[in-house]
């Protein structure tokens, strides 16, 4: 019996032991990838991000911040019924319900970028006001894939639906086709990133409730070579957190990071950075 009771770290993310009533932040992985159009895998995201996050640090040299004083529960993953998009994508609205009720900061962990929708559907129940700020190396903004309208490439044309026009904001974008590039141009969507524009982004999204949805393929491929749908051109990761610094200032509800696909990087080297990522994620969107 003595050997039940020894502790289990890689169950949750790195520090985050509150209990579900005292943590003000809250964690879930939302393991789906039914819709991945090129290298399906990302289900197994969330937990290599738990387990490369018991090898960092706590402490980020960046933000001179430390997880161990934020009070952060992580729910585990949900079991979901991965030939069932539809119910799958309701059980995911169902448990980002259940956060909200408890006045808690979601951080979702995907999966596939489809999670965004049922996410945002119900986020904004809670914030009328909603704007995203979506960081990825694609557009997302498909009318379909196949004939699907449910994907993750166009996830965000079906996330417009739900906030209305004018309420996206997209930044690192290098690949779509040229309808998607015509229709971000009409929403004027795609924001630059060069300081200007992210100051006047800043200054625009001021007190505005504000949803990040980071796909990690914005990260170059040969940094971060672990996800679906690669794409080569990306940024750094001191570029990545740069940009966590500009927009540090913004009212942010919750934040989602998708698109892992940890198999795909033997080296483990794309987990170790997304579990980095998430730590400078949370120290500057939570604390
Ligand atoms: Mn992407």
């Amino acid at each position: 019996m003595v050997i039940m009771s020894l502790p289990f770290m890689e169950q949750t993310f790195v520090s985050a032991q509150a209990s579900w009533k005292e943590a003000g932040t809250v964690i879930l992985g939302c393991p789906y990838d039914g819709s991945a159009s090129f290298r399906p895998g990302a289900r197994f995201g969330p937990s290599a991000i738990r387990r490369a996050s018991w090898g960092i640090e706590t402490f980020s040299p960046y933000l001179k911040k430390d997880l161990t004083r934020l009070s952060l529960h992580d729910m585990g993953d949900l079991e979901l019924p991965f030939g069932d998009k539809r119910s799958s994508l309701d059980l995911i609205q169902k448990a980002v319900r259940k956060i909200l009720s408890g006045k808690k900061i979601p951080i979702l962990l995907g999966g596939d970028h489809l999670i965004t929708l049922p996410i945002v559907e119900e986020l904004v129940k809670i914030y009328p006001g909603l704007h995203l700020v979506h960081i990825d190396a694609h557009t997302d903004l498909r009318e379909d894939y196949l004939g699907e309208t449910l994907s993750h490439s166009t996830v965000m044309r079906k996330v417009v639906d739900h906030l209305g026009r004018g309420r996206l904001f997209q930044l690192g974008v290098r690949s779509g086709t040229a309808e998607e590039f015509d229709l971000a141009r009409r929403m004027k969507s795609l924001v630059p990133l060069e300081q200007n524009s992210l100051r006047s982004l800043e200054k625009h999204l001021k007190g505005k409730p504000v949803y990040i949805s980071l796909d990690l393929d914005v990260v170059d491929p040969g940094l971060l070579p672990g996800v679906g749908t690669p794409e080569p051109g990306g940024l750094t990761f001191q570029e990545l957190i740069s940009l966590f610094k500009d927009l540090q200032n913004l009212h942010v509800i919750g934040f989602d990071m998708v698109e892992l696909t940890p198999d795909y990087d033997p080296t483990q080297i794309s987990s170790l950075t997304a579990s980095v990522i998430l730590r400078e994620m949370i120290l500057t969107f939570c604390s």
